[in-house]
């Protein structure tokens, strides 16, 4: 693959400021008729030729202000156009017509077919799929689309922007035409054509224009997307009151299709969605199905300022769309749910998906300077990080300046293709701020690790806390520079009160916010009375590791009294994790973990404690999982090990408090019908918590088959499912309910891939003979992404045991798998792939093993450039 790197951009010398699309769909020959407009750029000399973009394309006709172009005049290729004989104005209009399969289209990229629906996806190079262009984001264009298709086929026929006309063409043929005034890249241009049911509704923005809203589903399925109708219409809202941004189109649509390569993306006025992100019911999703629903309406729906807008340069500033747009969407959840336990799930998933990226072979920075395939750029480092990079903003400009800021950003850049650079100038601008040193977040790969030691000298009353920040080298990066990192404290009395200093003296503190900007750097509090507990990195205010000498009581004590609820459960974490890392190296030793009581008495404490909410009891009382303890351990993981310490901690914290556990988990039983809210769902995690130490506490099944019998909705269905599967499995309750879930759900394979997931993730060697007997169930097929990642991909990153088995053949079976998908769909392999990134930190035997696995891809013949470019950087 061809390297690009981002010091290489360059403006095009033409432009395309009009987009005609006619479509003639058949299912194996669609027609695509496109009429450009294309402008030269001044000063560029007419001997430029046009050279547009193309991908398995098949040209059919090519002509310049109506006239056929000779043969000479250009030259074709599956995946280019150079077009040489060009006329002297420095405005004309190419015609070019082209056919295409969307049948035979199994990467899912361009014009493709799903369960007989024509859809698109275009992000981020699937436009030249359909026609030859100028497929780069910088290339703003104004669209027209008229679609033909059979009427029986394809009732409803979809694009960007507002509908224009509709008509008859005989008796089974019919058109509509589409026009989107707001000139966008050609990643955003969308098109649907089937057979669809649909539910709709409207929402009036705050200047009082009316948008028709729809989501369109399977046929039988539109009660299922009421719920993501209602959290669509609370996106509007919210990015009204908290952003000041409006709708602008007549219409905003949503399909979901039941093949796609993601989670959902945000065309211009017509989301295309992976059903999972909008199907959801009492009877069918679970809480997080919900969430992740809620989650991802946002996000797609905020994308239309920070994304559509204002889109990106190039796709090195990915992370100026997305990364914003995840911060957006994060708040919004903040605000609908409770802000605390959202900011701990965030933390979860950033430590869980970025920081393995970051301390391993496939690390890049937020705004990566080199891509070889962009598609494996779309990572938890662009997004995730990239929105804490956001928040940091905020944190260090305050709410009203980050605010002024955003208002800046809009304001100067609406209708452009903008950079990094141009949204930092705009907060820099707002605030009277330099930010060139918060910059390198964007451009150092790596998390930062925080040394801290403190000291409390009595006499004179004064609190210092030492700072030492490093940077590991990444690929490609050998010397770091030292980075602003916002630390958010609190410094708290014996009685468990704020205490306020008199001042600060060494570094800059604005508020209760530190800022550290050297290598090396001290404060000094005045005015403090009583030696402090210090609580750091409140919120989570940087993306960094610490490793403070904070003694264990002063943990202890935070567990239990820090004011802020992150800072809470990050102690309590840290004191769980180090238990658990001693279990290993115990376990590893051939001895049994020790298990303190105080550890097992403070997780009791905090479950019992009424006046804290469910949802943050139950994150308390859900141990680091085995990734988690994984990852802290950092090298020589021996799986096993892992996991036999956690079970071990499991179990001792279910045996010392079975009898109040089971009391609660009586008290929390849900009463009336079901609803998703925050409060009802954080009971029914408290309560699923609750079942899984009750059933180990217990040693039988009966309360999670009992569970599972009696459930009137899909978390507490699947919750009982996981521990009958995960802790009973091969028994005969687990088979059972097994075998009633899938009578129950069988016909439906998006709640199948419960059912999948659920076998693929029990722990154990056996785990892999199951995943190659499931792959062969009718409802299985590696050939969707759904089906994929719920069998292969659970299995891959979701069963530490079973996939990383000592004899290495989890790993081969895996690499197999990887190579047959790779055929069909590169983009779904190359991700599945990430998985084998942290092989470098498993135990020598294990390790061998994967790297031989990895060595058997590298060596395959025909891989895709997807699949070549991770497997390359993965051995690196
Ligand atoms: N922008 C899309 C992702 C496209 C991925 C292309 N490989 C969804 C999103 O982030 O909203
Ligand atoms: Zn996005």
């Amino acid at each position: 693959g061809q390297l690009f790197r981002l010091e290489d951009y360059r403006p095009t010398d033409y432009l395309i400021p009009e987009t005609e699309l006619v479509f003639d769909l058949h299912p194996e020959r669609t027609i695509v008729r496109a009429t450009l407009v294309v402008q030269r750029r001044e000063g560029v000399d007419i001997s430029q030729p046009l050279i547009l973009d193309g991908d398995e394309l098949k040209l059919v006709s090519l002509s310049i202000n109506g006239a056929p172009l000779g043969e000479n005049g250009y030259q074709a290729t599956p995946d280019r156009l150079e077009i040489t004989d060009l006329p002297e104005e420095n405005r004309f209009t190419l015609e070019i017509v082209t056919e295409i399969n969307p049948t035979a289209n199994r990467q899912l990229m361009g014009l493709y077919r799903s369960s007989g629906v024509y859809c698109t996806q275009c992000e981020a190079e699937g436009f030249r799929r359909i026609t030859y262009f100028l497929d780069r984001p910088d290339v703003l264009s104004v669209y027209t689309v008229r679609i033909e298709a059979s009427k029986q086929q394809a009732p409803v026929l979809l694009s960007n922007g507002n509908p224009v006309e509709t008509g008859d063409l005989g008796p089974d043929r019919h058109f509509a035409v589409w026009h989107d005034p707001h000139p966008k890249p050609s990643y955003l241009f969308a098109l649907v054509a089937g057979s669809l049911g649909s539910i709709s509704d409207s929402f009036t923005t705050r200047s009082g224009r009316k948008v028709d809203l729809a989501i369109y589903v399977e046929h039988g399925k539109e009660a299922r997307a009421l719920y993501a109708m209602d959290a669509l219409k609370r996106s509007m809202k919210w990015d009204e009151d908290a952003f000041g941004r409006e709708y602008d189109l007549d219409v905003f649509n949503i399909v979901a299709v039941s093949d796609f390569n993601m989670g959902a993306m945000e065309n211009k006025g017509l989301n295309v969605f992976n059903d999972k992100y909008v199907l959801a019911d009492a009877e069918t999703a679970t809480d997080s199905d919900y969430a992740g629903i809620e989650a991802v309406i946002a996000h797609e729906y905020f994308h239309n300022w920070t994304g559509n807008r204002i889109t990106c340069r190039d796709w090195f500033q990915l992370c100026l769309k997305e990364g914003l747009t995840v911060f957006r969407d994060h708040e919004f959840s903040a605000d609908q749910r409770s802000r605390a336990v959202k900011r701990i799930a965030e933390v979860k998933t950033l430590k869980a998906h970025q920081f393995p990226e970051d301390t391993g072979p496939l690390a890049h920075p937020v705004r990566p300077r080199q891509y070889r395939e962009i598609n494996n750029f779309y990572t938890a480092t662009v997004y995730e990080k990239g929105s804490e990079v956001v928040r940091m903003i905020r944190t260090i400009l305050g709410p009203e300046l980050f605010r002024k800021g955003m208002d800046l950003y809009f304001e100067r850049h609406d209708g452009e293709a903008a950079t990094i650079e141009d949204f930092i100038k705009a907060f820099e601008d707002a605030a009277g701020l330099e930010l060139s040193q918060f910059a390198l977040w964007y451009e150092q790969a790596g998390t930062p690790n925080l040394s801290v030691s403190f000291d409390y000298d009595a006499a004179e009353k004064t609190f210092a806390i030492e700072f030492e920040q490093s940077l590991k080298a990444t690929p490609g990066q050998n010397r770091k520079k030292p980075m602003h990192v916002p630390i958010e404290f609190g410094l708290i009395g014996p009685d468990g009160r704020e205490i306020v200093p008199v001042s600060a003296d060494g570094m800059e503190v604005t508020g209760n916010v530190i800022h550290l900007r050297q290598r090396n750097e001290t404060v000094r509090f005045t005015g403090i009375e009583e030696r402090p507990v210090p609580s750091l990195l409140r919120g989570f205010s940087a993306p960094v590791t610490l490793a403070s000498e904070l003694p264990r009581e002063d943990l202890i004590f935070l567990a239990r009294h820090d004011g802020d609820p992150v800072g809470r459960w990050q102690a309590l974490t840290k004191l769980l994790t180090g238990k658990l890392i001693a279990g290993v190296k115990r376990v590893r030793g051939g001895k049994a973990p020790l298990i303190g009581v105080d550890i097992v008495g403070l997780v009791g404490e905090i479950v019992a404690d009424e006046t804290l909410d469910p949802a943050f009891r139950a994150l308390c009382l859900t141990l680091p999982g085995e990734s988690d303890i994984a990852r802290e351990m950092g090298s020589n993981i021996d799986p096993d090990a892992v996991l036999a310490s956690r079970d071990a901690l499991v179990k001792a914290i279910a045996v010392a408090h079975a009898k109040p556990f089971a009391m609660l988990y009586d008290a929390l039983v849900n009463r009336g019908v079901f609803s998703p809210d925050a409060a009802s769902a954080g009971r029914r995690a408290l309560r699923n918590s609750l079942l899984d130490y009750l059933s180990v506490a217990e040693g039988n099944p009966s309360r999670a088959a009992a569970q599972y019998h009696a459930s009137d909705n899909m978390t507490d269905r699947a919750a009982a499912l996981g521990v009958l599967v995960h802790r009973f499995g091969g028994s005969e309750s687990a088979a059972a309910a097994l075998a009633a879930f899938e009578a129950r759900f069988g016909g439906d394979p998006l709640v199948m891939d419960k059912w999948f997931s659920g076998q693929a993730t029990r722990p154990g060697a056996a785990a892999l003979d199951t995943v190659k007997d499931l792959m062969r169930h009718k409802l299985f097929s590696l050939d969707n992404p759904n089906r994929a990642r719920a069998l292969i991909g659970a299995f891959a990153t979701a069963n530490q045991t079973g996939f990383n088995r000592a004899d290495g053949e989890a790993y081969r079976f895996f690499t197999e798998t990887i190579l047959k998908i790779d055929r069909e769909n590169p983009q779904l392999a190359a991700r599945l792939l990430t998985a084998l990134r942290s092989w470098r930190s498993l135990e020598p035997v294990r390790r061998e093993h994967a790297r031989a696995a990895l060595a058997l891809i590298a060596n395959a013949d025909k891989l895709s450039t997807d699949v070549k470019d991770i497997v390359e950087r993965t051995l690196g």
